[in-house]
């Protein structure tokens, strides 16, 4: 594989943006022309960044909880914007374009605790998509499925999966081939009662007996027989476990999910473009990110997980969070582990990769306030490019490795990022295309 054709661009959308952490990220059209926008959530509100002219605004004021999900719900092929603030959860739809005033909806106005999680899916398979939500750090923690009226506007219909658990890290998928959704979450999964999705509570069995609760899942297709498997990691601690639970149910019901730990040497490009192998210690700290995908030719399975830099309860800042990328062509039998950023690398100057799909992948994390900027990473940019000298070093482009293959019509700019951290001044630069 040609390792150098697959870098990754760090770009900075924002380096200082007016909210006190960020705790939330999606990636979608939000206008319907064609370009990605980013959302982003957190302590002082929820956000829009257009990444290929740097234009944002504001949708929200408040404190939005980490639940984020973009979903054409009025079915005009554009999607809408629908989170938590506080105990409610809310969608959000733009005006005529994204800097004027968006309007806003309920969906619930009294939810248990507030939404770490919100996911849609076609659960009673009417060929429209449900929300599905969680509420933790509450009473009466739990996992919810709201079904819309005819009026979008008016608070949607509620229906109690489970209640009692606290976990977090939703995830919902056929995993039995049997035609009907079941629900994962954190180390569990729930099964539908057999009258049907909304005559009753779920049934709990456990995937993952040795994780802890607070995680992130994401069902894939690995071993390619047609039904998904779970990934797991441990996303609110500095000894997180991460590993794929093989889908089992139908051959081996008996012992029906097989772990498999994600570990190994992490590949790495150095700034100079040489590849090196980093070893794991098998532990996440803090990986509150986790995507993954198949792609449909190849079969290739990816999967994406990030450390925010910023933990829960008050941990020491992780200047070293890790934004790390597992690639398997053979079902999972082998997996190949590149660390596609970390945040002590100071200068991701590159030459452009060649051009391909634009996977948007994000990095997620609580910032504190420190540093203000979060990780975007999008396969084939080749819009901008971004060098980011730390603790003052602020150095001209032509001395940069990678600064010679800036396109023609590209120019450096210095822009917004000087400000201080605890260990000492920061500043950075950006490229951007000359309008
Ligand atoms: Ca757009
Ligand atoms: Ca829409
Ligand atoms: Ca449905
Ligand atoms: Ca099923």
């Amino acid at each position: 594989m040609n390792t150098k054709g697959r870098n990754w661009e760090r770009l900075i959308l924002d380096a200082a943006p007016p909210v006190k952490e960020l705790g939330s990220l999606a990636v979608g059209d939000l206008d319907g022309d064609g370009h990605v926008e980013v959302v982003l959530g957190g302590d002082g509100g929820l956000l829009w960044y257009r990444p290929a002219t740097f234009e944002h605004g504001l949708i929200t004021e408040g404190h939005l909880n980490v639940g984020l999900a973009l979903e054409d719900l009025d079915g005009d092929g554009v999607v809408e914007v629908v989170t938590a603030r506080e105990r409610t959860i809310l969608w959000f739809k733009p005006g005529a374009d994204l800097h004027q005033p968006w309007a806003w909806h309920t969906i619930d106005s009294a939810c248990n605790g507030g939404a770490h999680d919100l996911l849609f899916c076609d659960v009673d398979g009417d060929g429209a998509r449900e929300l599905l939500a969680n509420a933790a750090y509450c009473e009466v923690p739990g996992v919810f499925i709201y079904k819309p009226g005819m009026d979008l506007s008016a608070l949607w219909h509620k229906h109690t999966v489970s209640t009692g658990i606290f976990s977090e890290g939703l995830g919902a998928g056929d995993l039995d081939g049997d035609g009907r959704i079941e629900i994962v979450h954190g180390p569990d999964w729930f099964t539908p009662p057999p009258a049907g999705p909304f005559s009753g509570l779920w049934q709990r069995t456990v995937v993952a007996p040795s994780f802890r609760e607070m995680c992130r899942t994401a069902l894939v297709d690995i071993t390619g027989n047609g039904r998904y498997d779970v990934v797991i990691v441990e996303s609110e601690y500095p000894d997180g476990r991460m590993s794929w639970f093989e889908n089992r149910l139908v051959e081996d019901a008996e012992n029906p999910w097989v772990e498999h730990e994600m570990g190994g040497r992490l590949e790495s490009l150095s700034h100079t473009g040489r590849l090196e192998s980093l070893p794991h210690t098998g532990r996440w700290n803090f990986a509150h990110s986790l995507g993954a995908w198949r792609e449909a030719g190849s079969g290739q399975v990816h999967v994406f997980v990030a450390e925010m830099a910023a933990g829960g309860w008050n941990q020491p800042y992780n200047w070293d969070a890790r934004l790390v990328e597992y690639t398997t062509a053979d079902g999972g039998k082998t997996w190949r582990e590149r660390l596609i950023d970390r945040e002590t690398l100071s200068i991701r100057a590159r030459p452009p990769p060649p051009p391909g799909p634009r996977q948007a992948l994000h990095g997620d994390g609580h910032h504190g306030g420190r540093r203000g900027w979060r990780w975007v990473a999008r396969r084939g940019v080749r819009r901008v490019v971004v060098q980011e000298p730390h603790l003052g070093a602020l150095r001209r482009p032509g001395r940069l490795p990678g600064a010679q293959h800036v396109r023609p019509g590209w120019r450096w700019t210095r822009r917004v990022h000087r400000h201080q951290t605890v260990a000492g001044r920061y500043a950075g630069q950006l490229v951007h295309r000359v309008r």
